[in-house]
């Protein structure tokens, strides 16, 4: 399945394989906006807005592929359970907020860590891939210093330890430290193209959209080497029916490709992850769902 996406006078279609979803949680005012910010558009605001929630959207091309990241940045006082819970299940690699001079929100991400493993598992037969999320625990603002710290390293470390699919970094996204190492980890661990990350791309701005064109005509100024990405400027949160889709689609893409992995070819195909949703997005367990 190709997705189509329009940036100015270009049109180019990604493949749903190569579309992900980067979901950012955390407690409020510990900086969620501030790194997704430093990630999109490299730059830092000492005023603080909160979030309802944002969504933004890049498209790269690398070395000819195209790819899409779509990014969700939450709001720390979640007001809406279910909303999170969805955001949750959309999401293909996450990046939990934690401020270092805030022991509660440490706390937060505690409980997000394991609401988002809680969530994940939820999705019928999904508990190997739940074991496999990509996660970065992020402490943030550390440009405070050691006087203000609250949580110490080796404790946030532990939240990690054992899971090669979880990192934990200190960053500050006001110094601009540590924030490329911290996605270029988490691109690795999604097995994403490395190029992903800030440091490793070249950064299109959108009237210069066409060098996307992934067709040869276009490709002429886009060599085989070469990787770009592009903040689209027109990019809007999929509607929950979306969201529910693109869930589903997933896991169907997801349980096929395992089943051909796994099972003897007498086996294979066809059968219907048999997604039922609605226990994940109002807090039941696999076993309250109805059958
Ligand atoms: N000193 C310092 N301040 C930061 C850093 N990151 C963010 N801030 C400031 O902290 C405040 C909150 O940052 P946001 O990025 O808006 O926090 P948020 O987590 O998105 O907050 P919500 O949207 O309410 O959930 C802002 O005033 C930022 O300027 C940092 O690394 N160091
Ligand atoms: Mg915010």
């Amino acid at each position: 399945m190709m997705k189509t996406l329009s940036s100015g006078n270009c049109t180019f279609s990604v493949p749903a394989k190569n579309s992900y979803r980067m979901v950012v949680l955390g407690a409020s005012r510990v900086g969620k906006s501030s790194i997704v910010s430093r990630f999109l558009n490299g730059r830092f605001e000492d005023q603080y807005t909160p979030t309802i929630e944002d969504f933004h959207r890049k498209v790269y091309n690398i070395r000819g592929d195209m790819y899409q990241l779509d990014i969700l940045d939450t709001s720390g006082n979640h007001p809406f359970p279910a909303m999170r819970r969805l955001s949750i299940l959309t999401g293909d690699v996450f990046i939990l907020v934690f401020s270092l001079d805030s022991r509660e929100s440490f706390d937060e991400v505690k409980r997000l860590q394991k609401q988002i493993l809680e969530v994940k598992s939820c999705l019928k037969n999904k508990t190997k891939e739940a074991a496999e999320l990509p996660m970065v625990i992020c402490g943030n603002k550390n440009d405070h210093g050691e006087l203000c710290r609250q949580v110490p390293a080796t404790e946030a470390e532990l939240l990690v330890s054992g899971d090669e699919n979880c990192a934990y970094f200190e960053v500050s996204a006001k110094k601009n430290t540590n924030v490329d190492e911290m996605f270029y980890v988490l691109f690795s661990m999604a097995k994403l193209p490395h190029e992903m990350s800030p440091a490793l791309h070249r950064k299109i701005s959108v009237q210069y959209g066409d060098t996307f064109h992934p067709r040869p005509f276009c490709m002429r100024r886009v060599k085989e080497t070469d990787a770009y990405g592009m903040v689209s400027p027109f990019a809007r949160r999929p509607s929950v029916n979306s969201d529910l889709k693109y869930i589903k689609a997933k896991v169907l893409r997801e349980g096929q490709a395992r089943e051909r992995d796994n099972a003897p070819s007498s086996e294979r195909g066809g059968q219907d992850a048999g997604v039922g949703l609605g226990p994940c997005l109002t807090g039941g367990g696999p076993d309250a769902r109805t059958p």
